[in-house]
């Protein structure tokens, strides 16, 4: 885990232009981060991109891939990459949505019907459009990946209804967004880093947090709390970025190679990705983890109010009327 002094010391080195411990050696090995397991569908696919662009270029460009978290959170590796001390990071838009207002449309309830409805949005002009806002920021929207269907799990009990969440302490990520959903369905939002819920849940800090079926199975969670509700309440996506200082550094037809093997990465995780949804929900129930589906109008009635607020603002509103057209 990054410290907050490696992080400055790091920083301080790409100012001066002195990479650091973790960063390349060789300019064309880009250090790409992961806070998921080796092997999870972000990380092969960051994978596939690399071996894609070294086949291109001989291998004068490639991508090395720090898995399970080794450059600290997904919030830190952000900053990272903003500042040019890590070159990618694969994140989720719950980590970006406080520092980035477009990609809340993408993570707020209920705006897609489902992962095909998802799917749509992201290929066309809204995805692009989220992807485009990143480069006044420093950083370079290269991709977004399938994150599933979000649900609620816990250790307590199933969860049918929104009255069912009243007085359970919720992991969420660090996004308002989150924080304030858990609030309207009445639980008691805890925000931690992705890293650090397992053990929260171990050790009865929290009670339950919510996620898709691959990171339940692969993080662990699933262990702990034997509660999973089929709330479906988000389906925030996850985002591959650039930093944009390193990305100028290469020429236009690099650069295009780069932007084209991520753009091509995304059918290759969607697979990945189906695959593995499919085995998780299978391993977890296998291993006692008892499933309910919900009150889902209640769920959205509860939402509502929120997602009403967030789209009071003109460019997340033309955003959705995009996300809805192409439902
Ligand atoms: C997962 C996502 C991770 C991380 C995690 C979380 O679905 O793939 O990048 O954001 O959720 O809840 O922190």
């Amino acid at each position: 885990m990054l410290t907050r002094r490696a992080m400055l010391l790091a920083a301080g080195a790409a100012c001066t232009g002195i990479r650091p411990a973790f960063g390349n050696a060789v300019d064309g090995l880009l250090t790409a981060a992961d806070v998921h397991v080796d092997g999870y569908p972000t990380v092969e696919a960051v994978r596939w991109m690399g071996r894609m662009i070294a086949r291109e270029t001989g291998g004068r460009i490639d991508i090395r891939v720090y898995h399970s978290g080794q450059l600290g959170r997904e919030t830190d590796t952000v900053n990272l990459a903003r500042f040019g001390v890590l070159d990618i990071t694969r994140v989720n838009m719950a980590a970006l949505n406080n520092a980035f207002p477009a990609t809340r449309i993408l993570s707020l309830p209920y705006v897609f019907d489902s992962t095909e409805h998802m799917r749509h949005a992201l290929d066309g002009d809204v995805g692009r459009e989220v992807l485009r806002r990143f480069e006044a920021r420093g950083l370079i929207g290269l991709a977004l990946y399938d994150s599933g269907a979000r649900c609620f799990y816990n250790v307590r009990h199933p969860v049918e209804r929104p009255s069912d969440l009243h007085g359970l302490k919720l992991r969420v990520p660090p996004s308002d967004i989150f924080i304030s959903l858990a609030r309207a369905l009445g639980a008691n939002p805890t925000p931690l880093s992705y890293g650090e819920v397992y053990s929260a849940l171990q050790t009865h800090l929290i009670d339950g947090a919510e996620n898709n079926w691959r990171s339940f199975h692969t993080s662990r969670q699933f262990e702990v709390a034997k509660y999973w509700s089929q709330s479906e309440h988000s389906f925030s996506p996850e985002a591959l970025l650039m930093c944009k200082r390193k990305f100028d550094t290469f020429s236009a037809s690099d650069q295009e190679l780069i932007r084209t093997a991520a753009t091509q990465s995304v059918p290759y995780m969607r697979e990945l990705w189906d695959r593995a949804e499919a085995e998780s929900r299978t391993t977890v129930i296998a291993a006692g983890v008892q499933v309910n589906e919900v009150d889902r109008v209640a769920f959205h009635r509860a939402a509502e109010p929120l997602l009403a607020a967030y789209l009071r603002d003109s460019e997340l509103n033309a955003l959705y009327q995009g996300i809805r057209a192409a439902a």
